[in-house]
């Protein structure tokens, strides 16, 4: 296993749309182990692999509250089937784009089919919590960060923050 360097706003490959899995390989089981350690080190409670550089469908989440509990969980090549009328708002964070919160309102529930590391079909519902963070990283498999759904206003703060840093880190 090893933790790898995150993927940091405004690198252009957040923006591109991760091409499906397909079938379960030794690799792709490696991939997730990576992202699992990359995601508690930071640390984080979801990561998608573009955010360290794989245009891959696969997700890691784990949104245990239980202190000292861990409950990975790897959702490849997954689809919201299904998404509640009621929306809850949250106050969101994103690994790519570090110290930058602000409140998104999605779906509260949503039903999500995936396959997991033996390559089978697996559907749950989701709500709270876990629903936000699986919508949120989904959203990065097709390029969309939490910041595209705030305000343009917010939104162009933010990336003016992070391009003038990226600029000044290359100087
Ligand atoms: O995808 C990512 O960038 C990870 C992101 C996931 C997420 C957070 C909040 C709402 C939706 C999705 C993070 O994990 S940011 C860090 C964070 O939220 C956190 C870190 C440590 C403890 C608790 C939360
Ligand atoms: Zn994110």
């Amino acid at each position: 296993m090893a933790i790898l360097p995150l993927v940091i706003l405004p690198d252009q490959r957040l923006r591109l749309v991760s091409e499906p899995v397909g079938s379960v390989t030794a690799e792709i089981r490696r991939l997730a182990d990576d992202m699992l350690e990359t995601m508690y080190d930071a640390p984080g409670i979801g990561l998608a692999a573009i955010q360290i550089g794989v245009a891959k469908r696969l997700i890691t989440v784990d949104t245990s509250k239980e202190e000292n509990v861990r409950r990975p969980q790897v959702f490849i090549d997954p689809v919201i089937t299904w998404a509640s009328e009621e929306t809850r708002g949250y106050d969101e964070g994103c690994l790519s784009i570090p110290d930058y919160y602000a409140e998104v309102t999605r779906p509260d529930r949503v039903r999500v089919r995936f396959r997991d590391l033996d390559g089978a079909e697996r559907e749950i519902e989701a709500d709270g919590l876990l629903a936000t963070c699986i919508q949120h990283e989904i959203d990065h498999l097709d390029g969309v960060l939490f910041v595209d759904h705030i305000s343009k206003l917010k939104r162009d703060r933010v990336m003016k923050k992070f391009a003038k840093a990226a600029k000044r880190d290359a100087a």
